[in-house]
């Protein structure tokens, strides 16, 4: 049986964020059970949990032996599983763990400066310096993707974990800025539409409703 670590609750703006979501997704596209281990905000600092997170962090997944942390590669763990998340064949295979890299290395950081500027520019100076110019590079990525994405349903061929990566990576954008790039947010409505990523979505909230302080 997987056993997904992550925690028993958080505030309500991160409810629907924590990176349990793509691990849950993942279970979900391959109809494959899962049991969680819930911790609490408290518990990220323990012995126990920093021997299976370095850094306090969640998620964790435990499968058997294999025991790992990062999201990405825990993805790339479960997609060797079943070929609705990452195709057999070399090439493609490869181009699919290509994404993963690119949603977390190229898209997730000027998303996060993004973030990290526009969420505290009415309190500190240098946010509120910093958000023009961080807004103006996600968007060139963002351009670019998109440019990517013309006539293409998804990041490659076939759905896969990148395809999953970059959409949990794209739910940190407001859908007015995602809605200048219209491949960009087609890809995320398409891929949250999918029956498996609102199953997952909802069983995280349900967690988190259950464990409400
Ligand atoms: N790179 C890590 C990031 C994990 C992460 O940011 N986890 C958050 C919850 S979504 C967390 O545990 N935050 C608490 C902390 O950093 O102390 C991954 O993708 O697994």
């Amino acid at each position: 049986m997987l056993r997904i670590t992550t925690y028993n609750w958080v505030p309500v703006f991160a409810q629907g964020y924590v990176r349990d979501l793509p691990l849950r997704w993942a279970c979900e596209e391959m109809s494959l059970p899962y049991e969680l281990r819930l911790i609490t905000r408290q518990d990220k600092d323990s012995k126990e949990h920093r021997k299976l997170q370095p850094f306090g962090q969640v998620p964790v997944l435990e499968d058997g032996d294999v025991t790992i942390f990062e999201s990405g590669a825990i993805l790339l763990h479960l997609g060797e599983k079943s070929e609705i998340l990452l195709p057999k064949e070399a090439s493609k295979k490869a181009r699919a763990r290509t994404w993963v890299f690119a949603a977390l290395n190229s898209i997730d950081p000027v998303v996060r400066e993004f973030r990290a500027a526009a969420d505290n520019a009415d309190k500190q100076e240098w946010a509120k310096l910093r958000q023009p110019q961080a807004l103006e590079n996600m968007k060139n990525r963002l351009r670019e993707l998109n440019q990517w994405l013309q006539g293409r349903e998804f990041l490659e061929e076939q759905f896969s974990v990148g395809d999953m990566m970059m959409t949990i990576m794209l739910r940190n954008i407001e859908p007015e800025i995602l809605a200048e790039f219209p491949e960009v947010a087609k890809l995320q409505a398409t891929c949250e539409a999918r029956p498996a990523f609102q199953k997952a979505l909802a069983a995280q909230l349900k967690t988190f409703a259950e464990h409400s302080p």
